[in-house]
């Protein structure tokens, strides 16, 4: 192993300084934080990190957090119902804090079974929860509890689960199928919904580095946001039209011949021969009854014959070059003639019906633009993509994802350099506890009967479900949570439903760095110390291969405050008193560190001497799927075809559509002209730069530069409706109505609005108003979204596609939000 220790930070007399990377957002900027007499005083980037090239303002605003007068600094109880506005909370040590926890776990667990107790998880891309939670996974493993509520079906659901089905499942888990685009060397980058700009710094500054050699860009997003204005073509779809658009741009593809034959013919389904009666593929079984049912046939056209594949070999009986992928054959099974096509032909004939014209009339895109974004797709290869919130939150989000990752299945690009690449990672032992008895024999999470191809397939489970669970008992009741810092009530539709629930829990704990509105329904609130007060192992930091090839572990820029403990410490503690000790080290977390390191080649001790970090080599491979084993096998993808899956029989087994079929959302303009006539307008969201999902708004450095919620809208929508830049407005939705200050965005289709999620939190030092998470005068944008509509496949929401109307309010909000009551 080659270790290249990065460069110490010259130390200044007076100041300390400490190399460390960021947790409070995915980025995971690399920094040098500044400590003055004990005191953490500044935070600057770490130019020798691979992901410290800037800092961002939320980053820089870091000793703000850490001293914030609202930080939660000891545990606290609640001595009074949940439906009084007054919780009563009462400080309590952390023994019996953890205390209570433990025996509500176990009484929960022994008369319920330990599926009746929930845990729910902030998402790792805007907290550092990252930090601990494969360990909050291992305690939940351990347990016996499946039900691990995180947001995931609005976030990451489309990137990195959905097209898993595409692709298979990767090694880093965030990009598609785990493949991250190779952004260095791509020819072309799409940015599908995704702004690296505001969301990911890290990407941001290497885009605009690899602008400047060259690279062409192509931004997919209703609003001219972040690098939208350097993008070589910029596509505006109609909120929520994503997965029409896909297919659109692939039908131009298709029929100009801008495809990658050789790879839709050697590695994607496409050759697989589909019976026209059945929808099935043609197998062996359907010719012979001793024949194969997982063998399956394409057409050989030099033979004008039949030609047997085999996935377990992943190969066909004769040479691959005369293989169709198009045409209609008449074969004879056992029982008579069936006409069959490739996938390929049938997923063509598909994309037609999404001509230029229907795309814009769907997508509200033009034919030029549309034709640019194809060309580029093929003529500046290699071209890699990310595709991310913009295409998450939608009912129709899983087909969305499929399709996006089907289209650039024609390139050929992928895991080829400059593509969207498997990046290689520091091997370590997985710590999630998967091999733990009792993760070997864990309940069915919820959901997991109603969409058994969601987010339940991977313990995860929706909103809605926790909160249909607590309250119906369906399908089976959920009577306690362990919450690590999820704002449920502000990331979540169905507020009002969700609030109801989580007073319904016979016992619910929230560790957090703050009170917010979610935690403010807890029995047990625990203080939580921020990643500056707490140490850290991080291996690999995704964008690249040498960012890949960083294990570094964080050591606390200072101590934490008052009693907060990290989550881990939490978990590992809790584990001890739940007698879970075995699988926990017995309590010792360096112990765990050392077990996680041991096949990396570096040890804990190098780790602590390398605070900026280690390097462990790491070589990039490509085209993993083509590496042949002995037998001259080739890896291939792992789906049931094992190919990159174009047609997806586990998805015909479940009642959905084999093909990624385009589902207009459901709550929108064509699907709902009844609404849209009183609710004319598309309401879709978008991240703040300054501050992270619910979080941040407590803090003066950053609140100070946005006051208020805002909805952007055109000139045009506001004029006629006589509002002015800056005006108080209600947005309104057959669900109910919040308010916001308008912002003109000429940029936006007349008919798209985009409004700011997560506004609840009162700014003192400023005097700014915090705002009622619930009542008629909210800012909580979920509150006026139902989740009654979902994607059938993974239960997703409608946070990006709804309809609203907006109109001029006389007054802004009332600050009508709870103050928090600490002792
Ligand atoms: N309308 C609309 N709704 C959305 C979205 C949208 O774009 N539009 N975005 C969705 C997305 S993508 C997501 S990920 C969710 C986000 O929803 P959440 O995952 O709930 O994230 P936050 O709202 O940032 O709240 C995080 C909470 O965790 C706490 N916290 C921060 N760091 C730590 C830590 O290290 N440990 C612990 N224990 N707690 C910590 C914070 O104080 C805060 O209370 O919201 C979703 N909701
Ligand atoms: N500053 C900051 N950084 C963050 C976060 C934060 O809150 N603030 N949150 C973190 C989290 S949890 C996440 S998930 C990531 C998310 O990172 P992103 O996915 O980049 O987040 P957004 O800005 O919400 O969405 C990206 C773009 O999607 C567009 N969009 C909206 N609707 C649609 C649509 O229907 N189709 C398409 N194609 N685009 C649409 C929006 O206009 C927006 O510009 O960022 C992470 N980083
Ligand atoms: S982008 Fe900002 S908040 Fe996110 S890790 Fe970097 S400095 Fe921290
Ligand atoms: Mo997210």
């Amino acid at each position: 192993m080659d270790f290249g220790a990065l460069d110490a930070m010259p130390v200044q007399s007076g100041t300390k300084r400490m190399q460390g990377y960021c947790g409070l957002c995915i980025a995971r900027c690399g920094y040098v934080a500044e400590i003055d007499s004990g005191r953490f005083v500044a935070l600057h980037p770490d130019p020798t990190h691979p992901t410290g090239r800037a800092l961002c303002a939320k980053g820089r605003a870091a000793p703000e957090l850490v001293y914030h007068s609202e930080r939660l600094t000891c545990p606290l109880r609640r001595t009074r119902p949940k439906g009084d506005p007054d919780p009563g909370w009462e400080r309590i040590n952390w023994n019996d804090a953890l205390e209570l926890t433990a025996v509500a776990m176990r009484r929960i667990a022994e008369r319920d079974g330990p599926q009746a107790f929930a845990f729910s998880m902030a998402s790792p891309s805007t907290t550092a929860i990252a930090d601990s939670s494969p360990w909050i996974r291992r305690l939940m493993n351990a347990f016996g509890t499946p039900n691990a509520s995180t947001s995931v079906e609005l976030c990451g659901w489309g990137r990195s689960y959905a097209t898993r089905y595409t692709y298979g499942v990767g090694s880093v888990a965030s990009g598609i199928g785990g493949a991250m685009a190779d952004i260095p060397h791509s020819g072309c980058l799409i940015l599908w919904g995704y702004n690296p700009s505001i969301a990911r710094l890290t990407h941001a500054t290497m885009i605009v580095e690899s602008l400047k050699r060259g690279l062409r860009l192509i931004v997919v997003d209703p609003r001219q946001a972040g690098l939208a204005n350097k993008a070589d073509v910029w596509l505006r779809p109609r909120p929520g039209s994503d997965g029409a658009l896909a297919l659109g741009l692939a039908n131009l593809m298709i029929e100009r011949g801008w495809y990658d034959s050789d790879f839709v013919r050697d590695w994607t389904n496409g050759p697989l021969l589909v019976r026209a009666d059945t929808g099935r593929l043609l197998t062996e079984r359907d010719l012979t009854a001793q024949g194969s049912a997982q063998r399956y046939f394409a057409w050989d056209s030099n033979r004008s014959d039949l030609v047997l594949y085999d996935p377990r070999t992943s190969r066909y009986e004769s040479n691959g070059s005369n293989i169709a992928l198009s045409g209609e054959y008449s074969i004879t099974t056992a029982q008579g003639p069936v006409l069959c096509r490739p996938i390929f032909e049938l997923y063509a004939i598909l994309c037609r019906r999404y001509s230029p014209d229907v795309i814009k009339e769907i997508c509200w895109i033009d034919p030029g633009p549309l034709e640019r974004a194809a060309r580029l797709i093929w003529h500046a290869r290699p071209v890699s993509y990310y595709a991310w919130s913009g295409h998450e939150q939608h009912t129709n989000t899983t087909q969305t994802a499929r399709a996006i990752s089907i289209l650039y299945a024609l390139t050929g690009c992928f895991d080829a350099p400059g593509g969207n690449v498997l990046f290689p990672s520091v091997p370590v032992n997985s710590i999630t506890g998967e091999d733990l008895a009792n993760a070997r024999q864990l309940p069915a999470a919820l959901g997991l009967a109603e969409r058994p191809l969601g987010p339940a397939r991977w313990n995860f489970i929706t909103g809605r479900e926790l909160y249909d669970a607590i309250l119906h008992h369906k399908p089976y009741p959920v009577r306690g949570l362990l919450g690590f810092g999820a704002n449920l009530l502000l990331a979540h539709a169905d507020v009002r439903l969700g609030r109801e629930a989580l007073a319904a829990l016979e016992y619910y704990a929230h560790a957090d760095l703050f009170m917010n509105p979610t935690a403010e329904m807890a029995d047990v609130v625990l203080p939580v110390a921020s990643a500056f007060e707490c140490e850290a192992l991080k291996v690999g930091f995704d964008v690249s291969v040498e960012a890949q090839s960083v294990v570094q572990f964080r050591q606390p820029v200072v101590p934490p405050r008052g009693e907060c403990r990290s989550d881990a410490q939490i978990v590992f503690d809790l584990a001890c008193r739940l007698g879970l000790a075995d699988s926990f080290w017995h309590g010792d977390i360096q112990a765990a560190y050392q077990h996680q390191l041991a096949p990396s080649g570096t040890t804990l001790k190098e780790l602590r001497a390398a605070p900026g970090g280690l390097r462990v080599a790491l070589k990039p491979r490509y085209a993993k799927h083509a590496s042949v084993d002995a037998n001259g096998t080739p890896a291939g993808f792992s789906t049931p075809t094992r190919k990159v899956e174009i047609y997806s029989e586990t998805f015909l087994n479940h009642g959905y559509q084999p093909l990624p079929e385009f589902q207009e959302p459901l709550v929108g303009p064509r699907t709902r002209p009844d609404l849209a006539a009183r609710f004319p307008l598309v309401l879709t969201s978008a991240k703040h730069t300054l501050f992270c999902e619910s979080q941040h708004r407590g803090l003066p450095s950053l609140r100070k530069h946005a006051l208020n919620p805002e909805v952007e809208l055109h000139p045009e929508t506001a004029e006629v409706r006589n509002i002015a830049a800056g005006d108080w407005v209600v947005i309104e939705t057959p669900h109910g109505s919040v308010r916001a200050r308008a912002r003109f965005n000429e940029s936006l289709d007349p008919r798209v609005v985009c409004g700011q999620h997560g506004w609840w939190q009162p700014c003192k030092e400023l005097g700014a108003p915090g705002y009622n998470p619930f009542g008629a005068d909210s800012a909580n944008l979920n509150l006026i979204i139902n989740g009654d509509a979902r994607d059938p496949i993974s239960g997703t929401v409608p946070h990006r596609a709804y309809l609203c109307e907006i109109r001029r309010s006389s007054s802004g909000p009332t600050d009508g939000f709870e103050e928090t009551r600490s002792p």
